[in-house]
């Protein structure tokens, strides 16, 4: 083999390095450039085999699969993030924060917090052809939740393919302490204020999440269904930020508080 060919050979993106590329990222705290500026054949598709192959990555080093998350389902999330089409990534129990643990800001790249509608499921929902009220009768309970995202892409700026093989910046979630069944309230009307040390920064309903969260529920079985996979009993689902997320440092302090759903807050150090 020549220098020549060697180094080209360095220059070749596939899945199995996008995934140990953005793993890297994570796990080194050091943001980097979209893929897709180096690597123009990620597609959608083969973003999510990214998105699955650091999935299997994380499994076979000991985490499990807890459920799924919504990305960019409320228009406040994708103007911000200028990307407009909802998408799926993976929730495992290394990002799980029980209720009342600090988010240690120094673990993670640049967090941002945003509140969400939070799902847990009592029975499997499989797709296609999944409607919104058909989700609903697979949800058992419905909590308020925050969930805390970190791009491992510098600014959180990126492309759909980037943010989906990055696992759709997932880093953290907290899920309240009040359990609803999803029949006890209206998900649509219900309010949530976003406060930031006190004060309130943001407001939404969970219109705001694809006009029901159920929606964004059914979109997940659907979206699931294309890749032979479905959602299982007992896993969580993060239906999307309603609002834009805050950034945090240490010391801040941010509460979503919802109107049937309780209070949630998370305190960072
Ligand atoms: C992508 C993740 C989006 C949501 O709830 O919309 C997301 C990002 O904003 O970095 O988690
Ligand atoms: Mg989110």
């Amino acid at each position: 083999m020549t220098d020549q060919y060697a180094s080209q050979q360095t220059d070749v993106w596939d899945v199995a390095r996008a995934a140990a590329v953005l793993m890297d990222a994570e796990a080194q705290r050091v943001d980097r450039g979209p893929i897709t500026a180096e690597w123009a054949g990620l597609d959608l598709d083969t973003a999510y085999r990214v998105q699955d192959e650091i999935v299997c990555r994380r499994v076979e080093s000991g985490e499990h699969i807890v459920g799924v998350k919504l990305g960019l389902t409320s228009r406040a999330k994708q103007q911000r993030m200028r990307v407009d089409s909802p998408s799926t990534a993976w929730l495992t129990d290394r990002m799980v924060l029980p209720a009342g643990a600090p988010l240690v800001v120094e673990q993670l790249i640049h967090p941002r917090v945003e509140p969400e509608i939070v799902f847990v499921l009592g029975e499997r929902l499989s797709g296609p052809g999944v409607t919104a009220a058909r989700a609903m009768e697979a949800v058992s309970h419905v909590y308020g939740g925050l969930e805390v995202i970190d791009s491992r892409y510098t600014d959180f700026t990126f492309t759909l393919p980037d943010v989906v093989a990055d696992n759709a910046s997932s880093a953290r979630f907290v899920i309240g302490g009040v359990a609803r069944k999803p029949d006890e309230i209206d998900l649509a009307l219900e309010a949530c204020l976003l406060s930031v040390n006190g004060e309130v920064v943001d407001s939404a309903t969970g219109a705001a999440v694809q006009g029901h969260p159920g929606e964004a529920l059914a979109l997940a079985a659907n979206a699931l269904a294309t890749r032979q996979l479905a959602l299982e009993p007992g896993w969580v689902v993060l239906t999307g930020g309603l609002t834009d997320a805050v950034f945090v440092e240490p010391g801040s302090q941010v509460s979503a508080e919802f109107c049937h759903l309780g209070s949630v807050t998370l305190r960072c150090q």
